[in-house]
């Protein structure tokens, strides 16, 4: 304080390096795994990234001229669904950050280790727009292919322009792609031409048949899969004009299972030499709403449109705190960082409002996918896969 400073420029002070100072405590903290997990996963305390997470410079004004009462004047409702890639020795998380205006974007975090520290780039990313504008966008997978781009697939959502007149919720769901080669550069291509909508749609890494891969996700309408759903398999031959003709469903949604309502896969897999690694999330409803958990399946190396092994029920399911936010009782991956060791980062978020890390390897998870009964979708079959377990320990 200067003699001769006027109490708002006192409090403007006041507020600013206590603001500052918190902003560093959390973002700097260090998280811990906990001691005693499942086996299959250990999840870290602390959520990694959350709105509070997001630069002060983007949420507040520090001109004591335009903002005296150093407020807000962006305000951040949840950081959540993350692409992931590891880059240039960094974790680098593309997350989906929602304004108080219910407008989602995306912004790089990364981390020096995967599991805490995560600091925001200083601008979020820049995405071009398309002739047809795009209302809202989330939900980026990342895949570094090996044409030797990264690109960016991510839903672009628009309202319906054939809802009926005073309906202002129908919306179109389509895919979005970007590409780059720097993370910095985005270049937009034209959206993925499907005759459904489309959600949850994902790159595969390499070429099948000198074609790009894509799973992909067709729904009847913006929210019900209806008809439609189930994790879907499409090969397309240009990413600069992709365009679905054939489509087959590989991973379907059963009556009584996890996936009952709908099911998406999460991020691009990981190959493994037993196979590729797949995270998806499933939905099923309840009297609470919709629950989404996540679950996991192998498909075969040349293959990767066939399952070759599926645990029953989730790996993941929201728990504590987790289970409570903005749209409650989700949790949701689209990002996860494979180490040169085989260690697995899994980025999942809860509830559609803050960012986790859970932490794995390639070897524990092929365990946990070829050694976990599947589900055989009757009681007496599950009871039957317990007492297997209860006679092999008890003798
Ligand atoms: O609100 C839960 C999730 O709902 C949608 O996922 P899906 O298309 O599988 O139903 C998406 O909007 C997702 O972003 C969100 O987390």
């Amino acid at each position: 304080m200067r003699s001769g400073d006027t109490q708002i420029e006192i409090d403007f002070e006041k507020r600013k390096k206590q603001l500052i100072e918190n902003h560093t405590q959390l973002i700097t903290k260090v998280n811990i795994p906990e001691v005693l997990g499942n086996g299959i996963y250990e999840r870290y305390h602390a959520p990694i990234i959350t709105a509070e997470h997001t630069p002060l410079h983007w949420r507040y004004d520090f001109d004591i001229a335009s903002n005296p009462f150093l407020m807000e004047r962006f305000g951040i409702n949840g950081t959540f669904n993350a692409g992931a890639i590891k880059w240039r020795g960094k974790y680098l998380l593309v997350v989906r950050v929602e304004g108080n205006d219910r407008k989602s974007f995306f912004a790089i975090a990364e981390s020096p280790n995967g599991v805490d520290n995560f600091e925001f780039w200083d601008y979020p990313m820049n995405i071009p727009e398309l002739d047809d504008l795009d209302t809202n966008i989330y939900d980026m997978r990342l895949t570094l292919h090996e044409d030797g781009w990264i690109y960016g697939l991510f839903c672009t959502e628009r309202k319906d322009p054939d809802a009926p007149s005073g309906d202002l919720t129908a919306a179109i769901a389509r895919a979005g792609i970007v590409r780059t080669k720097d993370l910095i550069q985005w270049e937009r291509l034209p959206d993925l031409i499907s005759n459904n909508q489309q959600r949850n749609v994902v790159l595969h890494p390499e070429f099948v048949d000198g074609k790009y891969a894509l799973y992909t996700r067709p729904q009847d309408g913006f929210i019900d899969a209806g008809k439609g759903g189930g994790i879907g398999w499409a090969l397309v031959d240009s990413m600069e004009r992709a365009e679905i003709t054939e489509e087959k469903i590989i991973n379907h949604r059963y009556y009584h299972t996890i996936k009952e309502q709908k099911n998406g896969q999460g991020p691009a897999p990981i190959k493994t030499d037993r196979g590729w690694l797949h995270l998806a999330h499933g939905v099923r409803g309840c009297a609470a709403g919709l629950r989404y958990v996540l679950y996991m399946f192998v498909t075969d190396l040349e293959h990767p449109d066939q399952v070759l092994a599926e645990p029953a029920g989730h790996i993941m399911a929201p728990k504590g705190s987790e289970r409570v936010g903005d749209v409650s009782n989700v949790l949701f991956c689209n990002g996860w960082i494979k180490d040169e060791d085989g260690t697995v980062y899994i980025y999942y978020a809860s509830s559609d409002t803050r960012m986790h890390v859970a932490v794995s390897s390639v070897e524990r998870l092929l365990d946990y996918c070829f050694s976990t009964a599947k589900d055989d979708l009757r009681t007496f079959k599950s009871v039957q896969t317990l007492n297997k377990i209860i006679t092999k320990n008890l003798g």
